[in-house]
């Protein structure tokens, strides 16, 4: 055995694979700047290494594919760090403690389990992995149809290790529940990301395609370890040059990086694109020739790129061109680009995120109005993308009257992963908690239990395409992320886009225990300031339903006075609506009435003062200052309670994470410390600003337990938090709203 591994060895170095696997090592030799994310595959404690590894001393990966290859690098890789000595390829199951990888067609071992009909049923992203005997000896299988099931299964194996999970007995059959798991990259060709807080984008165009950055290598290793299938590599506020043939070359190197870890890349056409780069007089969807020269770009681009997922579109929204320029429906544009892929087995993902301006009307309830009488009208590859809430990933909204509104029509979620209305990345928030939160919402579309991931899941409606997108928190910056704890962002999303159904607990303490510390109490402590963060941020910036107090433009910050946009439905006062009655925007039948989109019984809920959730009572009804809520305290007092308990929060956070000094290392507990010292100065900000602001309509003094302002109403009207800034932020030029 040992010398088949030797020879085996030898040749391995010859390898191209040996390259990939030289690369991914140096990723590692610095130390703990984060740029190893949840992969970083460092010496497990002592006792949990040497209970492995008796289990894990030959890896045999069978087939030889650039996706194999990726298998064989990983597993060696990380049962080798993991483990703390070295872990071999071997090229055939002989002796004990081998991690047998492949599928039934390109396994003869696998072929024999007869495991065939059941690794079918998985798909080709699904797998199992199962202690198991071969030739007489224990041994650890992960088979799949397909091999990236089997790269999957692979990842999933590690987190095993890297959890400190048993590996004894072993009998895990997983598939993801949603087909497309996307993230959206909001880069501009100039290397700029809108809302983005973690540097430049990753994608340099003026290297590719002669030049290959081997991040681009380590942006999809991460992806696929958490089952994440595709990117959308260019901004929805679409420059269409992107379509160009110089661009497209591009596009299909970053393709050809992506295309052994299972990442299908999509673009963002501009509609109007056909004037603007191919010279034609109208991008009408109607007009024949529009319609071909959209075709032959399809046929262009899949020449290159086989496997081009297909386009996500922006259309006629916050001034994007679209059908609507010509007259004809959001229908009549998706289903024309729908025609152009279709052929090639392209999707098109049309967002939904359109609110045309009406004075008087209800932004939230926009969309619904614009697109609710095209249910059914899609064609087969059309998938509506829509935002969790229906106003603008605010810090908390009640999940969108869309997942209801639109049974006939294929709809998947937009969340924001890169935090615009969260602080950037300077606050630490764990968007888990809020997903699951939306995730878990009643519909109450078919009686009790009918939450949000039954309709996005297929259960409900049967929709045929199933999705889910990200909107991306990366950027060039070392850790990736901006924020240390912002790459657990990331990391919960394509967990949830693989299971729906994770707890936030549970993806928070793999992730801790992945990236962070294997510490038991010091998981115990980071796991409660992630999952409590959310509630907190919420409490600081908008408590009780109130939204989009954001500073105009970058969004950084409070300005709840706010009332210079252009359109009013930009503006804060617009969302609060505070006067000398009370505060919230009135949206049941004696107001906007939008909440009758939504379903019984959930509506009459929302309807009524009284079983209205407080999370969203401002959302739903103008309250009175002097209403009293559950707890017995009037809404002025309590609003007062909800900001300074946010700030309290932000206070015992930061002295939990200094006694965890030794614990995580210096370099990223320093860093995550100086960010908290941020988040807290930001936190009593946002209560300052908020309440004196407020207090102007309340006329009421702050109740007892809440602290005085640090500074006057002038002063923070004066400066947005961005320009009082000492930790030398970049200020986002972008002021789309
Ligand atoms: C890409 C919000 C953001 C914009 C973003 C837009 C969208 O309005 O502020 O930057 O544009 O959403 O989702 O299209």
């Amino acid at each position: 055995m040992r010398s088949a591994i030797q020879i085996e060895r030898s040749a391995f170095l010859l390898h191209p694979l040996a390259m990939l696997f030289m690369l991914l090592a140096v990723s590692t030799a610095a130390a703990d700047d984060g740029y190893r994310l949840w992969l970083r595959y460092d010496q497990l404690p002592v006792a949990a290494a040497a209970k492995y590894q008796p289990h894990v001393r030959f890896i045999v990966v069978a087939g030889n594919s650039a996706t194999m290859d990726v298998v064989r690098a990983e597993l060696v890789k990380g049962c080798s760090g993991l483990l703390g000595h070295e872990v071999t390829l071997a090229d055939t199951v002989s002796g004990e403690g081998v991690i047998l990888v492949g599928t039934p067609a390109i396994s003869r071992e696998i072929a024999a389990f007869g495991w065939s009909r059941q690794l079918e049923a998985l798909g080709k992203e699904g797998f199992v992995i199962r202690s198991a005997r071969i030739k007489n000896r224990p041994a650890i299988v992960i088979a799949s149809n397909g091999e990236i099931g089997a790269l999957y299964g692979a990842y999933h194996f590690l987190r095993l290790l890297q959890t400190l999970k048993p590996i004894d007995r072993l009998n895990i059959i997983d598939r993801p529940r949603l087909q497309l798991r996307v993230l959206d990259h909001w880069d501009n060709l100039d290397g700029s990301i809108e809302r983005g807080y973690a540097g430049r984008s990753l994608w340099n165009w003026s290297d590719l395609p002669e030049k290959l950055d081997p991040r681009l290598t380590d942006y999809a290793r991460a992806n696929a370890s958490i089952g994440i299938n595709g990117a959308t590599i260019n901004n929805v506020n679409a420059d269409a040059r992107i379509l160009t043939a110089e661009y497209l070359r591009k596009v299909a190197a970053i393709a050809n990086v992506f295309r052994p870890y299972g990442i299908r890349v999509y673009l963002s056409p501009r509609f109007s694109a056909p004037i603007e780069i191919g010279q034609l007089k109208t991008a009408d969807p109607l007009d024949a020739e529009v319609a071909a020269w959209w075709r032959n770009k399809a046929a262009e681009i899949y020449q290159l790129i086989p496997d081009f997922g297909g386009f996500l579109v922006k259309a006629n929204s916050e001034g994007q061109p679209g059908p609507r320029t010509y007259n004809r429906t959001h229908a009549d544009g998706a289903n024309m680009l729908a025609a152009a892929v279709m052929p090639h087995r392209g999707i098109v993902i049309w967002r939904a995120f359109v609110y045309d301006y009406k004075p008087g009307y209800d932004r939230a309830g926009a969309a619904y109005t614009e697109l609710q009488p095209f249910d059914g009208k899609f064609a087969a590859n059309v998938l509506l993308q829509v935002k969790n809430g229906p106003i603008d990933f605010q810090p908390r909204e009640p999940f969108h009257p869309w997942f209801v509104a639109m049974p006939r029509t294929q709809v998947i979620p937009e969340f924001q992963i890169t935090q615009e209305y969260f602080g950037w990345s300077n606050h630490l928030v764990f968007l888990a908690s809020m997903w699951r939160e939306f995730l878990d919402s009643d519909t109450g579309a078919a009686g009790r239990g009918s939450t949000v991931t039954k309709v996005i899941d297929g259960t409900l409606y049967h929709q045929k395409i199933t999705g889910i997108a990200g909107v991306a928190n990366t950027g060039t910056d070392r850790n990736w992320t901006g924020h240390h704890f912002a790459q657990a962002n990331w990391y919960a999303f394509g967990r949830l886009a693989w299971n729906p159904d994770l707890p936030s607990q549970q993806i928070a303490n793999e992730w801790i225990g992945m990236t962070l510390t294997h510490d038991a109490k010091a998981g115990r402590d980071i796991a409660r300031i992630m999952l409590e963060s959310h509630e907190a941020v919420v409490d600081y910036m908008t408590p009780l339903g109130l939204h989009h107090l954001f500073w105009g433009g970058h969004h950084y910050g409070p300005a709840p006075w706010w009332d210079k946009e252009k359109r009013e439905d930009w503006n804060p006062v617009y969302f609060h609506k505070a006067d000398d009655r009370g505060i919230g925007f009135d949206r049941t039948e004696k107001g906007s009435d939008t909440m009758a989109q939504y379903h019984a019984p959930g509506r009459e809920k929302f309807a009524s003062l009284q079983s209205c959730p407080e999370k969203f009572l401002l959302w739903f009804h103008h309250v009175p200052w002097d209403y009293r809520l559950r707890s017995g305290a009037r809404l002025w007092d309590a609003l007062a309670f909800h900001y300074q308990r946010g700030v309290d929060w932000t206070r015992a956070m930061r002295k939990t994470w200094e006694e965890l000094k030794g614990v995580v290392d210096e370099e990223r507990h320093r860093a995550v410390a100086q960010k908290f010292a941020i988040q807290e100065r930001d936190a009593l900000a946002w209560r300052d600003a908020c309440l004196l602001y407020f207090q102007t309509f309340s006329k009421r003094p702050l109740p007892r337990g809440v602290e005085k302002p640090v500074k006057s109403l002038e002063e923070y009207k004066a400066k947005s938090l961005l320009e009082i800034d000492s930790f030398n932020r970049k200020v986002d030029k972008s002021s789309n709203q």
